[in-house]
């Protein structure tokens, strides 16, 4: 279940009309429904590293050594939404720093962020399974890339080593961020990080199995009540009704509430199972 953090009001202008809609916010971590977090590592020599299971470590690694190439890690990160969309406005992605080893690079490091592409046969990936030669959309024989065909890029954010602490929150957001999660139609998305730099060292950010720091998270704010699309603070005839005269449409947003690309029975549905007041 998601956690209610706050709940606001903010008026929306549009058409000339003021409306005043309810927002909610909402924290997903990975501990959250079919949440998960991991990483995965590529062999070094003969120690099997790509076929090794990391998924009950406290800690998400994340690597890219291009001089010793059987040593790179890449996190896995899966979040379950099922209970927020479909009103997500705006999003961020949130990790808590865990520390650098064996030492601290001298400069900022850059991270690649990539979205598992919506309905990706691997999306519902093992947590105590996966490995670098089986997690879904990962690039076996790349440093830090994924399958192009198979993920989003959705954006790069940095980690200020050394100056950031242990327990430091790492906040990452982008349009592409969000427009990825409002197109999901399963409830599960799935984050993929690398980075960009080569250097000795690995960052590591807490995982749900870390027994002092918070799991990765998406914070989330959007519409706590999606469905009231005339913002009179009541699923009624007249949302029946700007529904039905978007019947078949692709509008890029709501009336499509599971964002599968068409007003259908699926939203008709969604509506008629939120009726009435939005209180
Ligand atoms: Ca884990
Ligand atoms: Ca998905
Ligand atoms: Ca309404
Ligand atoms: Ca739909």
């Amino acid at each position: 279940m998601c956690r209610i953090v706050n709940c606001a009001l903010v008026i929306v202008i549009s058409a000339g009309i003021v409306e005043a809609r309810e927002t909610s916010g909402a924290v997903i971590t990975t501990i959250d429904g079919n949440g998960a977090d991991t990483f995965v590592r590529s062999s070094l020599g003969g120690n099997n590293a790509a076929n090794t299971n990391y998924g009950s470590w406290a800690r998400v690694g994340i690597k890219r050594d291009t001089a010793l190439p059987g040593n790179n890690r890449k996190g896995y990160i899966r979040f379950d939404i099922s209970s927020v969309r479909p009103g997500i406005e705006y999003a961020s992605l949130e990790f808590v720093y865990a520390g650098t080893s064996p030492d601290p690079p001298a400069n900022p490091s850059t991270y690649s962020v990539y979205g598992l592409n919506d309905g990706h046969l691997g999306e519902s990936w093992n947590e105590l399974t996966i490995t670098w030669n089986n997690a879904p959309g990962n690039n076996v024989s790349s440093t830090n890339g994924v399958l192009s065909k198979e993920t989003t890029f959705l954006g790069t954010f940095d980690i200020a080593v050394p100056e950031i602490n242990v327990g430091d929150v790492i906040s990452f957001s982008s349009i592409d961020l969000i427009e990825f999660l409002q197109s999901d139609t399963n409830g599960l998305v799935t984050i993929i990080v690398t980075r960009q730099q080569q250097n000795f060292s690995v960052e590591y950010v807490a995982s749900k199995e870390h027994a002092m720091l918070p799991p990765p998270a998406l914070v989330i704010t959007g519409l706590a009540c999606p469905w009231d699309l005339d913002g009179n603070g009541t699923v009624g005839i007249f949302d029946l009704h700007a529904l039905l005269a978007a019947w078949g449409t692709d509008p890029g947003g709501s009336p499509d509430f599971d964002g599968n690309g068409t007003v259908d029975i699926l939203d008709l549905l969604t509506l008629l199972a939120n009726w009435g007041s939005c209180a």
